[in-house]
């Protein structure tokens, strides 16, 4: 799409705090014809758990995986350490992030060249959710976009393939709303229409005073039964070490002891100290947990109120 005409677009479909919009026709036509067959077939597809029950989508978890020079590590003869981005969300167990598959890879290349979702190139989207809602009872229940491990400054790129659904924005808090002169406190409502080969941006403004969900298709008012995928792209600034043992990053805890696990040299140059996962650790995963349920209901508080030093639980 022309520039003009991709912006002219931008300007006429804003929502929520207003940095967050539709673009349409984001992949080259090649690519968008295939896309959807090809994430459906390809990608290694998981259940994930919730509360005890799986939720009513298909979910698929991929990233980049970099090499990091280790500086010092007394825990392993190794001199260089495999890691892929970390995003953390609530679920009863985080999904493995494999690497990006060669059709997201190739998808991702596409978003990562337009300046638009990546802060004029100082962001990269480098982790990808991928969810495939089988037909039009599949949902995405409203939840704000949990911001632990999200780059500060990033936006949220959330690119549809198949059939037409609708994301419902719903504001946090109610808000006064008048209408034939009387005024009443309400929450605010907008439906968002996501066709095939278009992105939804979420700025982190609107995700900050508005929730968003996917509600079952109104099959019964015309809209399509049929499946859709969305991979929703991010930037994340928190790492783990693709044994599971170590955590890194703007999301890790950044006040928990020094431990003599060593430090990691990035490609780019930056140097962290490697913390040690935590696992299986109910008070730390509840503190967690409560801290997700926070960003879900709050628009007062910003990420580093809500997460403050960070966290190494898993
Ligand atoms: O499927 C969608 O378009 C919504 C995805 C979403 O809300 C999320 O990944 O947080």
């Amino acid at each position: 799409m022309e520039s003009k005409e991709a912006h002219l677009q931008e300007q006429q479909e804003r929502f929520g705090e207003g940095d967050s919009y539709v673009i349409h026709d984001v992949l080259p036509t090649e690519l968008a014809a295939e896309a959807y067959e090809l994430v459906r077939t390809t990608v290694q597809w998981d259940q994930m758990l919730h509360k005890g029950g799986s939720v009513p989508r298909l979910i698929a978890v991929q990233g980049e995986q970099n090499v990091a020079t280790l500086v010092k590590d007394v825990q392993t003869e190794q001199s260089q350490i495999l890691y892929a981005p970390l995003y953390r969300h609530p679920a009863d167990e985080q999904l493995a992030c494999h690497a990006y598959s060669a059709i997201v890879a190739r998808i991702a290349a596409v978003l990562n060249a337009d300046p638009r979702l990546t802060a004029g190139g100082r962001t990269r989207l480098n982790h990808v959710l991928v969810q495939h809602y089988r037909d039009g009872r599949d949902l995405i229940t409203e939840h704000a976009d949990k911001t632990l491990d999200v780059f500060p400054g990033s936006v949220v790129v959330n690119l549809s393939l198949g059939a037409t659904r609708h994301l419902t924005l719903r504001t946090k808090d109610k808000r006064a709303v008048t209408a034939r002169g009387i005024t009443q406190e309400q929450r605010l409502a907008q439906r968002v229409e996501l066709p095939h080969n278009s992105v939804f941006v979420l700025g982190l403004e609107t995700n900050r005073c508005w929730v968003h969900g996917i509600r079952p298709a109104r099959v019964q008012c015309g809209e399509s039964d049929g499946g859709r995928i969305s991979l929703t792209f991010r930037a994340i600034h928190t790492y783990e070490t693709t044994d599971g043992r170590f955590l890194f990053g703007g999301g890790a805890d950044s006040t928990a002891p020094a431990v003599d696990a060593g430090s990691v040299i990035l490609p780019n140059g930056a140097k962290y100290s490697l913390q040690p996962v935590i696992r299986n650790d109910e008070e730390a995963a509840d503190r967690l947990y409560k801290a997700f349920s926070t960003e879900n209901k709050s628009s007062k508080l910003t990420a580093p109120e809500i997460y403050r030093s960070g966290f190494n639980v898993i």
